[in-house]
């Protein structure tokens, strides 16, 4: 008989994984509790951009190896994929979707089940939280259920290909847990399987994401330094690089996204006296948008009621995902300064404030902030884009545009070149 599996959330984890497993052998059933997302799929539209997405689910759709609905059913192996968000004024974790997970599977658990939690969480979730009530069940863990934490490391515009390739980690209650979730994931894994325990697989995840933001903190440092003293951080930083035991993270306008903005606070949720650098890394990384609009205003000094386009508000390069971008913030800074603000950015379809196409955003506007590193943006018609605006300011913060942009007359300014 062919194994069922039950994933718990459809969203930029769930959906791909229950793709992956339905189109490798297994019946799976993909939970939502979004009673539109269940609609929309059932109708064969896939929610999430991301690419590659759309044709896997569709075949896995179709195949009818995944359906989807609204409730969870008896299978051999649950898998929890919710969100696990922050308050933002605490920056406490909020494990509630988990805990209700976890709470709705309870009557369906059978012996010989596996449970698995890839959710990002604090460490010992899966110990205090997870497994108290699993074992509501009456099922002994680790020996009539399975458990095993296994956290999802896929960078948002290569999730398809991270999931096979990458190294996965696996933290299980015990060993045969941990062995049984490894035979699972060798169905599409085709990385190396580590196996561990379930905190300890809790402290990987959060260590990756953690290392990202307190090194992005300290490049956005440098870049500082170098506006105040006169130099160019962008050519310090790859002349440091070449040392052989030096790899530098880039500066930027802050950083955004649904990950590396979170996973800190769960650290600091765990043990808020030892984590000094994780907090004011977070918070360097957080400063970082009332700091660029400083630079643009300084840039437009004597310009009277200046119009500002931005260029890319997804919180990163070549993705249309805006979640904790740092240009939401950038945009209500100068708006509440009064300063008249306009967008383009190709990649988005929805953003809170209104998106223009090119030509209309750059129509006599004095001044051009680039915020996400499209590479799109260097195939504009630059000649065009000159004519229509009224100055001819460039902000680059991340240090993507080509020759080209300056060739055409553009007055460019580098973040980090002082
Ligand atoms: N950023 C910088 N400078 C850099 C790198 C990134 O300012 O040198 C900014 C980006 O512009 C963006 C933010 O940081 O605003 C985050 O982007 P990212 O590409 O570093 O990370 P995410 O959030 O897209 O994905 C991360 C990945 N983690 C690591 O690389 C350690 C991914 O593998 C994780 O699976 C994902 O978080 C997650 O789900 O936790």
């Amino acid at each position: 008989m062919d194994k069922k599996i039950c994933i718990m959330g459809l969203g930029y984890i769930g959906l791909p994984t229950a793709s992956m497993f339905a189109t490798h052998g297994y019946n799976v059933i993909g939970v939502d509790v979004n009673e539109k997302i269940i609609k929309s799929m059932t109708n064969g539209t896939i929610h999430i951009k991301e690419p590659g997405l759309e044709t896997i689910a569709l075949a896995a759709l179709n195949s009818k190896r995944l359906t989807v609905k609204t409730d969870p059913e008896p299978a051999d192996v649950f898998i929890i994929c919710v969100p696990t968000p922050i308050d933002e004024n605490t920056k406490k974790s909020d494990l509630s979707y988990v805990k209700s997970a976890c709470e709705s599977i309870l009557p369906y658990l059978q012996k010989g089940n596996l449970v698995i939690l890839e959710s990002t969480v604090p460490p010992l979730t899966t110990k205090n939280i997870l497994i108290p009530i699993l074992a509501k069940s009456k099922l002994v863990v680790g020996e009539d259920i399975f458990i095993a934490y296994c956290p999802e490391r896929v960078l948002p515009g290569k999730i398809l290909t991270e999931l096979v390739k990458n190294d996965r980690i696996i933290g299980g209650f015990n060993l045969k847990s941990a062995q049984t979730a490894k035979k699972l994931y060798k169905s599409f894994v085709e990385g190396e399987i580590h196996l561990t325990d379930c905190t300890t697989a809790e402290m990987v995840k959060l260590m990756e994401n953690t290392f990202r933001d307190v090194n992005i903190a300290l490049a956005n440092e440098f870049m500082k330094v170098s506006e105040h003293v006169g130099t160019d951080v962008w050519e310090a930083m790859s002349l440091a690089n070449k040392h052989p035991r030096v790899n530098f993270h880039d500066p930027g306008p802050g950083v955004g996204g649904h990950c590396i903005a979170i996973d800190p606070w769960f650290l600091v949720d765990a043990d808020r006296e030892d984590t000094e650098l994780i907090q004011i890394a977070r918070r360097i990384n957080d400063d970082m948008p009332k700091y660029i609009v400083e630079i643009v205003e300084k840039e437009l000094e004597g310009v009277d009621k200046p119009i500002i386009t931005i260029f890319g508000v997804a919180y990163k390069g070549n993705v249309g995902d805006t979640r904790k971008s740092p240009a939401i913030d950038i945009i209500s800074i100068l708006k509440e300064k009064g300063h008249e603000v306009r967008i383009y950015d190709p990649l988005v379809e929805e953003f809170d404030h209104r998106l223009s196409p090119l030509f209309e955003a750059v129509e006599d506007s004095d001044c051009i902030l680039v915020l996400a590193d499209h590479r799109i943006f260097n195939t504009l018609d630059l000649k065009e884009i000159f004519s229509k605006m009224r100055g001819k300011k460039v902000i680059d913060t991340k240090n993507c545009l080509s020759k080209s942009w300056k060739n055409t007359g553009f007055d460019l300014r580098i973040l980090g070149n002082g």
